[in-house]
């Protein structure tokens, strides 16, 4: 009979998470295997291959650190890198650290009870199983897709693509195409699909703010100067909000007390420089309404600038606050509006009504298409870690432990579920920030965790209750002091039906890092270890 193969830590996702995790646990010694879905790493950067997909981070910061020869002879070719470059990037990390050999493709963990008596987990995958003293859900904050259940569209007799499952055989040319949504995703795709298709309807339900991103090759002398220098990048990005940025600088002014030609200009030299320098320009954004819509006011008069059509104009204007919802970084979003082919439909009212075999249906009237592609984006945070069997201590499921919202401690751990840790999970600062330095923090905290524990003699580590409740606490409290959860974002679960309504990424990079060092320094204060 064969033995379930038995191995120190089992990490879920071979995407950036996944690979760094992969590489530094073996260093330490400890057996180490990654189960992949995919049929390559990547993970985001593998399934997402919509048009137009890239990185909304400048790629010479959405890059590994932890390895100096890795970041200097990488080159990039643009300013913000495409998929396949990202793509081309995780394989060469794959193959330079020697990871694939401890990874299985085309693999799915569907379940993983934990064993008291032995203390492991006994992991299920569609492949087999393994027994391990840890696991790590490297699964990903935005990668299970959210596919709404729209009247019909089963009967629809043409092509149904989502953004985050785009097969390679996708031709738009001479298609009458439905895009629902208007997030970073659609805003990406759209410019690109208008340029093919002979009509486009964008269903836009939430209007979105998106500044230029202001692509192009990567300047060699600003490639140059950066790699003169990595390592002081990295230590200066790691003291920005968001763990990137420090190049452009965030502001401490206030928009409020700013005088109006001053705040126009701060604002206008920042358009131009494009991304995210331009929520920069003021400490105040996210913080104090008056703040927020002085900001929000300036994007509305360049949507209305730019668009020929005052309808078409004020329907692309949000209302919202500012990056309530992830700004969004485009190139040529709203002058797209401008094109003949292109329609603008509102959805915001009793949304898409059905759909028919020959189109989507909106407030009676029906738009004859022959293609909808989906950029709904995805069931956030939560999904990925929700949709795996995940069982405890006393037979305790992760969908039970969470069903009002995810409990943890720094993001990082869940009381009753010894041994097993969450990668960016919610609870840490995650999507608010440079992912790749989210990483590389969790990373290397799990990595001296485990150290720690086998310095200690210890097998078993686990957030209490009572620590991860205050964590919860902890970050509602900070969100609460920003006007995040004022809308409708994937941040609070808003845009998956039945979510429970619940802030979840920490608002507080890199003070953070700090309370997770201090944690580790106090000999694990929070956690159970024995
Ligand atoms: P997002 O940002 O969640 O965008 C999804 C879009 O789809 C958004 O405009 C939604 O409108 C829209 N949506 C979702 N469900 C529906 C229904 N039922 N009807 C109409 N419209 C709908 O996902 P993305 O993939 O664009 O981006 C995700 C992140 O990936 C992004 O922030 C970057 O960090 C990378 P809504 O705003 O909810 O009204």
């Amino acid at each position: 009979m064969d033995r379930t193969p038995e191995i120190d830590v089992l990490v879920v996702g071979a995407g950036f998470g996944g690979l760094f995790l992969l590489h530094r646990l073996r260093g330490l010694g400890l057996s180490t295997v990654v189960v992949e879905t995919g049929s390559d790493v990547g993970g985001t950067w593998y399934w997402n291959r919509y048009p137009g997909a890239r990185c909304d981070i400048e790629s010479l910061e959405y890059s590994f650190s932890f390895d100096e020869e890795l970041q200097q002879e990488w080159h990039w070719s643009e300013r913000y890198a495409a998929q396949p470059e990202i793509l081309d990037y995780a394989r060469h990390v794959a193959d330079r650290f020697d990871l694939r050999r401890d990874i299985r493709f085309d693999t799915r963990v569907t379940g993983a009870v934990w064993d008291d008596t032995v203390e492991r987990w006994q992991v299920a995958t569609d492949a087999g199983g393994w027994s391990a003293r840890f696991v790590v859900m490297a699964t990903g904050t935005l990668s299970a897709p959210n596919a709404p259940d729209f009247p019909g569209l089963d009967s629809f007799a043409g092509r149904v693509l989502h953004t985050a499952r785009w097969p390679d055989d996708v031709d738009l040319t001479g298609r009458r195409v439905a895009v629902v949504g208007t997030g970073s995703t659609a805003i990406q795709a759209i410019p690109l699909i208008a340029e093919v298709a002979d009509e486009l309807y964008v269903l836009q339900r939430t209007a979105t703010y998106s500044v230029p991103a202001r692509n192009g090759p990567l300047d060699p002398a600003v490639e140059a100067a950066v790699k003169a220098d990595y390592a002081g990048l990295r230590a200066r990005d790691r003291q920005m909000p968001g763990g990137f940025g420090s190049r452009f600088g965030w502001n401490d002014a206030s928009a409020v007390a700013t005088d109006p030609a001053e705040r126009d200009a701060e604002l206008e030299r920042r358009w131009r420089i494009g991304g995210f320098a331009f929520l920069g320009a003021f400490a105040d954004v996210i913080l104090d309404p008056a703040a927020n819509e002085l900001v929000a006011d300036f994007v509305r008069r360049k949507i209305r600038a730019t668009v020929h059509d005052p309808a078409t104009a004020e329907l692309l204007c949000p209302t919202q606050p500012i990056a309530c919802k992830r700004m969004c970084l485009d190139t040529g979003y709203y002058e797209t509006f401008n094109r003949p082919n292109v329609h603008l439909v509102d959805v915001s009212g009793a949304g898409i009504e059905r759909i028919t075999p020959g189109g989507v249906v909106v407030a009676g009237v029906e738009y004859a298409v022959d293609t909808i592609v989906l950029a709904t984006g995805f069931d956030a945070l939560t999904g990925a870690v929700m949709r795996v069997d995940l069982v405890g201590r006393d037979g305790r499921s992760i969908r039970d432990a969470w069903s009002a919202g995810p409990v943890n401690l720094l993001g990082l751990a869940v009381p009753d579920f010894p041994n097993l840790f969450v990668l960016t999970g919610p609870g840490s600062p995650s999507v608010l920030t440079n992912m790749i330095v989210s990483i590389e923090e969790h990373v290397e905290w799990i990595a001296e965790a485990l150290v720690h524990l086998r310095d200690h003699a210890c097998s078993v580590i686990e957030a209490t209750a009572e620590a991860a409740d205050a964590w919860v606490d902890h970050v509602n409290l900070v969100a609460s002091f920003t006007l995040y959860p004022s809308c409708n974002s994937w941040y609070l679960g808003a845009n998956v039906a039945g979510k429970p309504r619940v802030f979840m990424p920490l608002p507080g990079f890199p003070a953070y890092v700090e309370r997770c060092r201090d944690v580790a320094r106090s000999g694990y204060e929070g956690f159970r270890l024995s």
